[in-house]
């Protein structure tokens, strides 16, 4: 099943089939066993509805009161990148233990209200000089620690600023609509296949400038063990997202640029779009 946040309200899309609730985001979703909640709760509303119509207007991001936060270094490629960018600096040992350590690499990524949703603008920084976009698939996690869902993230980052010195890592990671989710929060019966791709596009004045592929079963650590450090010793009310670590990223010479449109696309979720700007 899938939730969609909308201008008209939240969609729920059950085999195709589309209802909207009135109910508020985070009472419909922060829920143990959500699948079934959701079929309850599709099963009571009246009408069917044209969501396609609803999903062509203005979408809003898949989120209501929650924190987003993310996991780093979770794939081999995003070590050995890391660890370019900081050899200059010094910061490259950092990333190698991570990679290897029972803890694991966790920062707060956005509050909600910084989150940009489907085919809208995320944000590169003024005073950063090389800037890629980190296609993440995305937890949810309810107020008990228990993931109930997955979307689509965009970790948008700055790699000069983090390469710079691994201190300035909330400022590589966190401003104004350094993240994007969406288009929806995507709720199955059962754990994501583990052999879901992710795949991300970007192009430039029309043309594909960057194109790789990667499946999720390539990630060092397990989805619940990242809930699980999450949750540890804080409390999430409303649940919370976490992003889970990029496995793509662009070559070297690889810099985004305003107005270049990002798809990230994660198999069974959907597609997530959305266009550069500068802050
Ligand atoms: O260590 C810095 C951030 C890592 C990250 O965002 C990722 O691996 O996706
Ligand atoms: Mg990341």
């Amino acid at each position: 099943m899938k939730i969609y946040k909308t201008s008209k309200g939240i969609l729920i899309e059950h085999g195709n089939l589309f209802r909207i609730t009135r109910r508020e985001f985070d009472d419909l979703v922060n829920r143990e066993n959500l699948f079934s909640v959701l079929e309850d709760e599709f099963l009571n509303l009246e009408n069917y509805i044209d969501g396609t119509d609803i999903l062509s207007e203005e979408m809003l991001p898949p989120i209501g009161s929650q924190e987003v936060w993310a996991a780093g270094v979770t794939y081999f490629r995003s070590k050995e990148a890391r660890m370019d960018e900081s050899k200059e600096t010094g910061g490259a040992s950092f990333y190698d233990k991570v990679y290897d350590a029972e803890r694991p690499e966790l920062f707060f990524k956005s509050n909600p209200q910084r989150v940009a949703g489907h085919r809208s603008i995320v944000n590169i920084r003024k005073d950063s000089t090389w800037n890629v976009p980190e296609p993440e698939l995305t937890l949810f996690i309810n107020s008990q620690g228990n993931i109930q869902g997955y979307t689509i993230g965009n970790d948008m980052s700055s790699r000069s600023i983090e390469g710079e010195n691994p201190l300035y890592l909330p400022q590589a990671k966190t401003y104004q609509r350094s993240a994007a989710l969406g288009p929806c929060l995507y709720v199955p019966a059962k754990p994501i296949d583990p052999d879901a791709e992710i795949q991300m596009e970007i192009f430039r004045d029309g043309e594909s400038v960057y194109k790789d592929s990667v499946s999720i079963n390539k990630m060092k650590r397990a989805h619940t063990e990242l809930a699980d450090f999450l949750c540890r010793a804080t409390d999430f009310e409303q649940g919370v997202y976490l992003m889970t670590g990029t496995c793509l990223v662009p070559s070297h010479e690889f810099t985004l640029a305003e107005g270049d449109q990002v798809n990230i696309t994660i198999q069974h979720i959907g597609t997530l779009v959305n266009t550069v700007g500068i802050k």
